[in-house]
């Protein structure tokens, strides 16, 4: 049996990722899949609740140790991760170790030691990245409310995440979407794009990096 395919979604603050995740479930859904959606940070645990306090700036936490603690947020998921994969369940994945090292790098946190804490976490099969500019996810609602939210920050985001892209080893699937249009246009293009892992995907699961 082929197993559930591991798809993440990255990009900048308000590029879509919520909305596409979303969009993406429901039609899995309506084809009879079987698919989950999971999201980092996942603010729901004991760790996620300190990066939450983080992000709304109500916590301050030294750079190293947020950094450490967004990856100790993802080992913590892993072994439902593996499990969901191994029976055959699609995860549909919002924001991942991508994340992690872009924002990380962006603040000056060499790129190398930004790495090293998330090597050895489950590869996905694809990553969507949603491309869009700092000026247009700025005009998005609810735009300004956390921590890097800001447009300077972003721009850096966006740069360290082509580091990031081109980092990933030949296996690494990366894909870019123009997140910049219409929701339904954008829809389309991350189905196309992902359509050949509807029905699972044959092989080991591939560790980074
Ligand atoms: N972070 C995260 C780290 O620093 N290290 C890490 O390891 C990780 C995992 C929180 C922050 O944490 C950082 C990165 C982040 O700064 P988050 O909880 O994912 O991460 O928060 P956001 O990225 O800010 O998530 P958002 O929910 O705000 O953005 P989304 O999901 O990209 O956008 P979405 O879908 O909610 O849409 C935002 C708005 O735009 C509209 C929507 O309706 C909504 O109002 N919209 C569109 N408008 C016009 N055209 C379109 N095509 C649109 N698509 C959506
Ligand atoms: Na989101």
């Amino acid at each position: 049996m082929a197993r559930g395919a591991f798809i993440v979604i990255e990009g900048l603050d308000r590029s879509g990722k919520t909305t596409q995740i979303a969009a993406l479930y429901e039609h899995l859904i309506s084809l009879g899949k079987k698919v989950e959606q999971i999201k980092f940070p996942d603010r729901t645990t004991a760790i996620g609740k300190m990066i939450d306090a983080y992000l709304k700036s109500q916590a301050d936490i030294d750079d190293h140790a947020i950094h450490l603690l967004f990856s100790a947020n993802r080992w913590e998921s892993v072994s439902k991760i593996l499990k969901l994969l191994e029976e055959g369940t699609t995860i549909l994945c919002d924001r991942y170790a991508f994340s992690g090292i872009a924002f990380s790098a962006s603040k000056g946190l060499p790129f190398d030691w930004c790495k090293t804490p998330d090597v050895g976490l489950p590869e996905p099969d694809m990553v969507l990245f949603l491309d869009v500019s700092p000026e247009v996810a700025q005009e998005r609602g609810g735009y300004g409310e956390e921590r890097y939210e800001k447009e300077e920050m972003q721009k850096r985001v966006r740069e360290e995440f082509v580091r990031v892209r081109d980092c990933g080893g030949r296996s690494l699937r990366w894909e870019v979407v123009n997140a910049g249009r219409a929701k339904d246009q954008v829809e389309l293009d991350i189905r196309n794009a992902t359509q050949a892992l509807f029905n699972g995907v044959e092989g080991p699961i591939r560790r980074l990096w």
